[in-house]
Parts: C-alpha cells; sequence; structure tokens
C-alpha cells in the first residue's frame, strides 16, 4: 500500500459511522461451479453457457472459483479481510432443481454450512434470492416472460425463509432486474439471449411481482432479517442539449432506472413521454392488485452503482467488450462515450462523483418512500494477469473504491448533497475474481486474484488496503469517547 493509499484509508476510516456497514459481494452462479453436483438443476444460464459465440473466449461457468468445494477458504479470506457482512445469492436450481415442487436437501444444505461458517467468522450474512440463475424448465417456458415464474419465485422464497430466516440478516429478492430484461430478453447477450427490444417488458412486470410476492412470502416465513431489493441505477445524461437527445435520454431513464424503482417505491409504473408511449405497448394494462402487490414496504433499499449513462440518437454501438448485438442496431438510440473519464477493463466511465449526484436524485424522486440504502454493489474490473506470483500492485481499484466510497460519504453527511439519505453500507463488488457473464474471465473485478487453471487465490493489494479500512475503522471505534 503507498503512503496515499494510507492516507485515503485514515481519512476513509474517520468518516465511518459506527454501524456502517463495509461488505464484498458475490453471485452463485459466478463463483461456485460444481453446476451438476449435490443434486442442483441446470439454469437458464448453464444452457445459454453452452451455446457457441455466447460466452467470451468460449468460457464455461463449470468450474468457476470452485466456491462450491473451497467455501472454508473462502469465508477464511473473508475473515481475514475484516469485513462486517457478505452478500452471496442462493442458487435457486440448486435449492430447488426444478423451479417447483421438491427441494434439494444437499443444497439447502450447503447454503446452512455457508451462513454458519460465516457467523462463525463473525460476518452477517446478506443473502439475495434471484441473480439471474432461473431453474431451466421454467426459462423453458418463458422465464420472466411467463407471469407464472412470480408466483414460483416466491414458493422457494418462503422455503428460503422458513429454513434461513433465522440466521440471515438482510434478505435481497432479486438483483438488477434490469439486466435481465435488458441483457436477457431485450438485448441477448445474456441468458436467455432473446432479442425482444421493448416487447421485452413484460418480463419487468413479471420479476417486480416475483418481487413484491417474495417480500410478503418472507415475511410469512416469519424471517427476523431486513427485506430490501438490489436495483441497479445508472444516472443517465443526453449526449447533446438537441431535442431528440434530450428526450431519448429521458426513455433510456424510464427503461434503466424508472420502470424499477418506481412501481416498487411509489406504486405505479412511471409515464413515458408521449411519443414513446407506443414502445411501451408491450407492458399492457397493469391491474391494480398488482402494483399492490409490488408495492411494499421495504427496510432498506440496494443501489448497485457502476457509471453513469451517456444517450445519443441514432442506431450505433455499445461499449462494453461483450459488443454489439444486431437488435441494438434496431433501437433509435444507442449509449456513447464520456470522453472526460477514465475507463476500467470494461469500457465504463469512472465517474464517482456521480454516485452523490445519484442518491441526490433518488431522494428528488422518492422523498419519503426511499428506505435506508445500501450500495449492495460498487466495483471495478482492470486489466490484470491470469496467472500471478504475488500480490497484484491493483492501484486502479483502490483509487476507484476509496473514490467512490469516499463520494457516497460525502454526499450523505450533514450538510452533503444527498444529507437526508440515510447510507447503511457499502459492498465492494467483489471478493475474488469470478465468471463475469458473457465476458467469462476476461474482466477481473475481485480484491482476489483467482488463477482459473489452479484456482489459487492471491489477495490483490485493494484486499489489504479494504482491510486497513476496516480495521482502522475498528481502532477509531476503540478509541471513541462513549
Ligand atoms: O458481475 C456483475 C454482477 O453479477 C451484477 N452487477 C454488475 C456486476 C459487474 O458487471
Amino acid at each position: 500500500m503507498t503512503v496515499q493509499d494510507a492516507v485515503s484509508v485514515q481519512a476513509l476510516a474517520a468518516r465511518l459511522g459506527p454501524h456502517f456497514t463495509l461488505g464484498v459481494a458475490s453471485a452463485a452462479f459466478q463463483i461456485e461451479g460444481s453446476l451438476a453436483a449435490g443434486g442442483r438443476g441446470p439454469s437458464g444460464w448453464d444452457a445459454f453457457a453452452e451455446k457457441p459465440g455466447s460466452i467470451m473466449h468460449g468460457h464455461s461457468p463449470a468450474i468457476a472459483c470452485d466456491h462450491y468445494n473451497r467455501t472454508p477458504e473462502d469465508v477464511e479470506l473473508m475473515r481475514a479481510l475484516g469485513i462486517d457482512s457478505y452478500r452471496f445469492s442462493l442458487s435457486w436450481p440448486r435449492i430447488q432443481p426444478d423451479g417447483t415442487g421438491a427441494f434439494n436437501g444437499e443444497g439447502l444444505d450447503f447454503y446452512d454450512r455457508l451462513i454458519d461458517q460465516l457467523l462463525a467468522a463473525g460476518i452477517s450474512p446478506m443473502a439475495t434470492l434471484y441473480h439471474w440463475d432461473t431453474p431451466l424448465p421454467l426459462e423453458r417456458r418463458g422465464g420472466w416472460m411467463n407471469r407464472t415464474t412470480a408466483e414460483r419465485f416466491a414458493e422457494y422464497c418462503a422455503a428460503a425463509g422458513r429454513r434461513f430466516g433465522d440466521r440471515v440478516a438482510q434478505w435481497v429478492t432479486l438483483n438488477e432486474p434490469v439486466s435481465v430484461t435488458l441483457n436477457g430478453y431485450a438485448l441477448g447477450v445474456h441468458a436467455p439471449g432473446r432479442t425482444l427490444l421493448f416487447d421485452a417488458l413484460p418480463s419487468v412486470h413479471h420479476q417486480l411481482l416475483g418481487h413484491g410476492l417474495a417480500v410478503q412470502a418472507l415475511r410469512a416465513a416469519g424471517v427476523k432479517g431486513a427485506v430490501g431489493v438490489a436495483n441497479l441505477h445508472s444516472p443517465v445524461r443526453p449526449a447533446t442539449r438537441k431535442f431528440t437527445d434530450r428526450l431519448l435520454a429521458r426513455v433510456f431513464d424510464l427503461m434503466m432506472n424508472r420502470i424499477y424503482a418506481d412501481p416498487i417505491l411509489l406504486g405505479h409504473y412511471p409515464k413515458p413521454p408521449l411519443v414513446a408511449r407506443p414502445w411501451f405497448r408491450s407492458l399492457g394494462k397493469i391491474a391494480d392488485a398488482d402494483l399492490r402487490n409490488i408495492h411494499q414496504p421495504l427496510d432498506f433499499y440496494g443501489l448497485n452503482y457502476y457509471c453513469p449513462v451517456k444517450v445519443a440518437t441514432g442506431p450505433g454501438t455499445d461499449h462494453s467488450p461483450v459488443g454489439t448485438t444486431d437488435a441494438m442496431s434496431r433501437l433509435h438510440f444507442h449509449t456513447a462515450a464520456f470522453p472526460e473519464y477514465g475507463t476500467t477493463g470494461f469500457g465504463w466511465p469512472v465517474a464517482p462523483e456521480h454516485l452523490g449526484i445519484l442518491l441526490r436524485e433518488l431522494k428528488d424522486r422518492y422523498g419519503e418512500a426511499l428506505p435506508p440504502l445500501y450500495i449492495t454493489e460498487s466495483g471495478a474490473s482492470f486489466p490484470e494477469p491470469d496467472h500471478v506470483s504475488g500480490p497484484i500492485a491493483d492501484a486502479e481499484r483502490i483509487s476507484y473504491l476509496a473514490a467512490h466510497l469516499g463520494h457516497a460519504l460525502a454526499a450523505t453527511a450533514p450538510g452533503g448533497i444527498a444529507a437526508d439519505v440515510e447510507l447503511l453500507g457499502y459492498y465492494v463488488w467483489t471478493l475474488m475474481d469470478n465468471f463475469e457473464w458473457a465476458a467469462g474471465y476476461s474482466q477481473r473485478f475481485g480484491l482476489v486474484h483467482v488463477d482459473f487453471k489452479t484456482l489459487e487465490r492471491t489477495p490483490k493489494d485493494s484486499y489489504y488496503w479494504y482491510q486497513a479500512l476496516s480495521r482502522a475503522r475498528r481502532r477509531g471505534q476503540a478509541t471513541e469517547p462513549r
């Protein structure tokens, strides 16, 4: 760690309240491997990943980080890291292989062990119920395009609540429904690989309904923990002041952010600008009863933030290494670069100040309806070698994390631009390098390097930086006058 990093650690630690949660986040499909072991059923992602050309370099998720077999080692890495909380996801097809009917004892046992190991290590479990691995039999029946998936999801959540509800501190129903709809059903770059464009909108409504039914199912199961959701929010900016750029930016903001947050927090869908209404036709007429189900009181709101998005008129290319699809070229708009910012390995702009601005925007939009908030994901990939013989000097990641956490704290501190937002914690995406969906193993987001040949874990400098932050905070608390 450089002198500068050590200074940033002390400065940041001094600004963390005594109850502020520091955590790391992950997802089952990205780390577990053992896809056919322990009675797990296949998911839509298993099938998608087998299709030639769907995953960069033909990488396979079959082993990933082998976390299923290396859980104690990974929990020990987290204990030594000094985090308060670990956000992981339960794999639906590991718990209920067909997505309906019988539950899989071995799958339930696996998560029992994980949760117990976390608690023994002094780490509080935050469990996400859905991080994109829909059981394949349900995906074959239309997945989230089929309304009954929402009901199946709530049944599985009830079972998870009954089994783990005595020990899980926070429950996240869905992770980033926007990524599922946009990448999976609209553009086809993620599972299930459908290219429905605006006709994918029913998958929004059914996921939201699944969320609302799951919240009720968890509470009916008597879970002790807090219940929330994790939405990806990307502040949207028009490429120019031109009327069409501004109009399309409004439409994109609606598709990216508001169509998920508004029904959950306000109980209604946002109204598209008049000229764009035909694009939203496939959402259909929404029953009031559905909106009531979706609009459940939440204990917290999970915010995943990576970068802002710039929108420009006309079809074009996107800026991720996953590439452009034919579907994108049929749209009336495209995302454009932010030349003023540096970029991550994914080509995403590094714009930490937008996190503060976003927190302000959320409070302006939702006011009292915005629950206390966790940043449930924040992190960056940078090009790093596949094989290492010692810690990686990942200064860019340290400065990314320090800047994002710093901006979030500054914005929510007294006198900050979002001082009225109650910020409860920050989860780094992610503990260790893992299977980054369609980008395979090409994007390394971890605090810990994983050699995907040997599966050896090597903490990076950023791991030691986050560890120092956690320790400095604890030291500060110990000397704080009561
Ligand atoms: O890896 C993903 C994660 O699964 C969901 N949020 C964004 C991350 C980085 O792309």
